[in-house]
């Protein structure tokens, strides 16, 4: 029986991936003389803070250059600047229709909970004025392993106390899928139908994202 719902945050209720891009840009052009371009952005998606200095890091073939605690120091301002940017959010940033859907699982009674690796998610929610809808929120930085790994989506249903085969996981990321499906729950994705291809159940855009369309699927 299908009793909640574990989300991820970028790419599924809002679009935060342009101010991590625009905040790494700017400190890999600044600090480490290093250009990055869309398709490094794309390698940044749903990947951990430390995860993505690491991939700009090899991008730029400057992977053993940086002792950790300076790795740490860029990290920091990167996000101190990504903070600045992500301070203006307001509701106006939900993803289409993700309000419309959040507003329907919570009138039909079902869980709901964060799958971020993000550490800055309850400060988005507060700015898209979501925090209310969620039941809980995992906390990454007490995760051992990233998506693909299927601990932040099996630790979104634990803190919902419901199985992994009640619950529905909803991803843009194909490692957030991966995680999703490796978690034991049916797994929603968002976006290319095509690189989602691992997922139970596919809309193109959030907008076309449906609470009856998941049920059907969910109880084929
Ligand atoms: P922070 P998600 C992820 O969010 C982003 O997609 C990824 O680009 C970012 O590096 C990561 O959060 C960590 O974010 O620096 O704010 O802790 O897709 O898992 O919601
Ligand atoms: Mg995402």
């Amino acid at each position: 029986m299908l009793k909640g719902f574990v989300f991820d945050l970028d790419g599924v209720i809002t679009d935060t991936a342009r101010f991590h891009y625009q905040a790494w840009a700017k400190i890999a052009k600044d600090e480490l003389g290093i250009t990055i371009n869309p398709s490094v952005n794309e390698q940044l998606k749903g990947v951990s803070r430390m995860d993505s200095l690491n991939v700009i890091l090899r991008f730029g073939n400057q992977e053993n250059r940086y002792t950790e605690s300076q790795k740490a120091q860029f990290a920091t301002e990167k996000n101190d600047y990504y903070i600045s940017l992500i301070s203006h959010m307001t509701p106006s940033d939900i993803l289409p229709g993700m309000k419309q859907f959040l507003d329907d699982i919570k009138a039909g009674g079902y869980g709901i909970s964060l799958a971020s690796a993000s550490k800055n998610a309850p400060r988005i929610l507060t700015g898209l004025g979501l925090t209310d809808y969620f039941d809980a929120i995992v906390d990454p930085a007490t995760l051992h392993r990233g998506k693909p790994d299927p601990e932040i989506f099996a630790r979104g249903a634990a803190l919902l106390k419901i199985a992994p085969s009640e619950a529905v996981g909803l991803e843009d990321a194909v490692a957030g899928i991966q995680a999703i499906k490796a978690a034991g729950e049916f797994a929603v994705g968002i976006g290319d139908p095509k690189l989602l291809h691992q997922a139970d159940l596919n809309f193109t855009t959030t907008a076309d994202v449906a609470l009856p369309k998941i049920v059907d699927a969910f109880m084929a």
